[in-house]
């Protein structure tokens, strides 16, 4: 804990330092003065509900490797804070690709807290994914959408429900 503070301080050091050679300075510090995450493609707030984020890997970078999938497939990354403390569910359900579902810590790359490949319910079809976990309010996670295999990229839907 103390070496990850250690690492982040150094980070914002490194930022101010070039503040005026690379114009570092116009990054815009989240509300509650962090710095925002580069490895996210967009924040999805304390969002819940069907469809919080409707996307389309297609032509997105392959950034990540999940825990469960996703080699060479182009993926998607989103930070979700919870909105209260409890059990929540994120799916991929209508998604029109084999998705995987990686949940992460949130900085960049973030450790894996979950990961699925098939949702085992039979809330949707048999490729989308799901993960469950607790969460404690105003807790943060990143949210990975990838494709299991490389050729496997395209429309996604993100839903989001308390259980
Ligand atoms: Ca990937
Ligand atoms: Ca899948």
């Amino acid at each position: 804990m103390i070496r990850r503070h250690h690492v982040r301080l150094q980070s914002i050091s490194l930022c101010v330092a070039f503040v005026s050679a690379l114009g570092c300075g116009e990054v815009t510090l989240t509300d509650d003065g962090r710095m925002p995450l580069a490895c996210i493609d967009a924040d999805l707030g304390e969002s819940l509900g069907p469809e919080v984020f409707v996307g389309n890997t297609f032509g997105e970078q392959d950034d990540i490797q999940t825990f469960c999938g996703g080699d060479s497939a182009p993926d998607m990354a989103f930070l979700w804070t919870a909105p209260s403390s409890g059990l929540f569910s994120i799916n991929t359900c209508g998604s029109a690709f084999d998705t995987v579902l990686e949940l992460r810590t949130p900085e960049c790359p973030g450790m894996m807290l979950a990961c699925n490949d098939d949702i085992e319910s039979l809330a949707c079809g048999a490729f989308e994914s799901e993960v469950r976990f607790e969460a404690r309010e105003n807790q943060q996670f990143i949210v990975v959408v990838d494709g299991l295999f490389f050729s496997e990229a395209g429309d996604f839907r993100i839903n989001v429900r308390k259980l």
